[in-house]
């Protein structure tokens, strides 16, 4: 039933089959996330740093009516060079595929195909959460409700200061999303290692952190963790000039009556402007530094 909708490539289906580490990568940080062609050179960077760090890479994405796990050089291509590719997540799935449209998915709609797929570990830059004045536009994103019900680690950067990081955090709270800091007390901020809010759980090692992930699903506590991995400090944007442009971002977003799905590219693709090339350098080490914990983490997953 589920062939019809899902097409894995040989290399994760054996992988898989065989118990051998394998790290899911999203699309929408290439198709709406960084410009050609610095997005294909970064997804296929970070597909080298995951084997080279013992793990399979899974780049997911929807391509004419299918779910795609394991693209091709040329699929990330596809995805990287043309603007004709929709934003996908939880909602937009079932009518991208009976549409046969090519979709990048988001944080939520990629862990909801690796978990299809029999993914565990997920690697991304940063992920959607509850927005600044959701509490007028009720703009949450899909992400935040995916990691409380599908069973994923998310190694991210952290989420954008472009979101309520507070708000974010009591809203996972709730929901029951282990917030883990890896090396770190601080929840980190994409751009910045700080962000003036603690995680739940400080880890200093992969065996650490694979062991506490193992112990949440033995149990049948359903749903993800989100794990905190601060930008290297050598990559760090300075905390004043990114926070100035992440204000002009929100005003000009408010100004253009900004909403719903927008909001996000939106305000991502302002601040890279107004940070110019800076917060493209960032972006990357850190998506890096991210597809390194993530492979460890599955390599170790795949040990227990
Ligand atoms: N935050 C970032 N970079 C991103 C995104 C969020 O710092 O690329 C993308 C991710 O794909 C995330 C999505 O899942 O935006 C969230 O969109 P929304 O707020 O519309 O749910
Ligand atoms: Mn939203």
């Amino acid at each position: 039933m589920l062939k019809k909708y899902i097409d894995i490539s040989s290399e994760v289906v054996s992988a898989l089959k065989e118990n051998k580490p394998v790290v899911a990568l999203e699309s929408t940080i290439i198709s709406h996330g960084m410009p050609y062609p610095v997005n294909v050179e970064t997804a296929l960077k970070v597909e080298e740093i995951v084997r080279g760090n013992g793990a399979i890479p899974a780049t997911i994405g929807i391509m004419e009516g299918k779910l795609k796990v394991g693209l091709t050089v040329e699929e990330i291509e596809h995805f990287a060079k043309n603007d004709d590719i929709v934003k996908v997540s939880r909602r937009d799935i079932p009518f991208i595929i009976a549409k046969k449209l090519n979709g990048a998915t988001t944080v939520a709609a990629t862990m909801i195909i690796a978990s299809l797929a029999g993914i565990k570990v997920f690697v991304t830059g940063g992920i959607g959460g509850v927005h600044r004045g959701a509490q007028q536009s009720f703009d949450i994103s899909a992400d935040l409700m995916e990691l409380a019900k599908t069973d994923v680690a998310v190694v991210c950067a952290g989420a954008k200061s472009i979101l309520d990081i507070g708000l974010t955090l009591e809203y996972l709270e709730t929901q029951g999303v282990p917030i883990v800091g890896y090396k770190t007390e601080e929840f980190p901020s994409f751009y910045t290692r700080k962000s003036g809010f603690k995680v739940d759980y400080r880890v200093d090692t992969i065996e650490e952190l694979a062991n506490a992930v193992k112990i949440k699903w033995d149990l049948g506590l359903k749903g993800g963790l989100v794990i905190g991995n601060p930008i290297p400090e050598e990559y760090e944007m300075d905390y004043d000039v990114i926070n100035r442009s992440i204000e002009d971002a929100l005003y000009e977003a408010k100004k253009a009556g900004i909403k719903g799905k927008e909001t996000t590219p939106f305000l991502l693709s302002k601040v890279k402007k107004l940070t110019e090339g800076k917060s493209l350098e960032s972006n990357i080490r850190l998506v890096y530094n991210n597809a390194e914990v993530g492979a460890k983490l599955a390599v170790q997953l795949s040990k227990l």
